[in-house]
């Protein structure tokens, strides 16, 4: 059976998560990561020399990357015949392009920008708080966002009219800025009505109110 290794309040480990149970395969989890450990363990570094999680293997298969390992559930699913992985990782060249385009955004841009924030909100002593950079990184996250917002005015996913991973991956960031204690630092975030709506619709996903809206930690 697939296992994946990582701790379900790691956004990456979420989108691993979320595509599994899209495409409804069976998996092992195996808490890893923070206070849980085992990544630093010889073992777990033989399988991934990063320290990081997620990592996975399937049928004697490791990997690691989240969104490598989401594409690649797809396309073994696909080949298994999946409509659900057709409809995660369109096989049509340019849909796949844009797709792998905001996968890509996901972890180079917006993983980025939104961190910081994160990091300083929820895992720093407000007496141990750089404002100045969690402001940085509050403002630089809503620019993205309000990209976002731009292109989901015309479409009800980031890549169309349905799920795809695009959504999967920046889906996790989503839920953390919508959530996160901006007050704290007296940062208010824009209004982004279609980023809003597009929130609400992954709200009422199964998969989504399961694996990625829970406690930030
Ligand atoms: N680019 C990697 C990033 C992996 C990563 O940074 N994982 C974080 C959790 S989101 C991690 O392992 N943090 C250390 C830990 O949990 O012990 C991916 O997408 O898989």
């Amino acid at each position: 059976m697939l296992k994946i290794w990582g701790r379900m309040s790691s956004s990456n480990v979420q989108k691993v998560v979320w595509t599994a149970e899209v495409l409804g395969l069976p998996y092992e989890r195996i808490d890893a990561g923070l206070s849980f450990g085992i990544t630093k363990d010889p073992e777990y570094l033989a399988k991934n020399p990063n320290a990081l999680i997620p990592t996975i293997e399937d049928e004697g298969f490791v990997l690691w990357e989240s969104n490598a390992i989401c594409r690649y559930l797809c396309n073994k699913a696909a080949i298994n015949g999946s409509a659900a992985a057709q409809m995660l990782y369109p096989v049509e060249l340019k849909h796949r392009a844009d797709v792998e385009r905001w996968m890509d955004w996901s972890s180079t841009a917006l993983a980025q920008a939104i961190t910081p924030v994160f990091f300083g909100l929820i895992r720093t002593a407000p007496e141990q708080r750089d404002q100045a950079s969690l402001l940085s990184s509050s403002q630089k996250t809503s620019a993205l966002m309000a990209m976002l917002d731009k292109q989901l005015a015309t479409r009800d996913f980031v890549c169309g009219e349905h799920l795809t991973l695009a959504d999967v991956a920046l889906g996790s960031n989503l839920y953390r800025y919508m959530v996160l204690p901006f007050a704290q630092i007296g940062y208010t975030r824009p209004e982004l009505p279609a980023l809003q709506a597009w929130y609400e619709r992954l709200g009422r996903m199964p998969a989504y109110q399961a694996h990625v809206i829970m406690d930030l930690v």
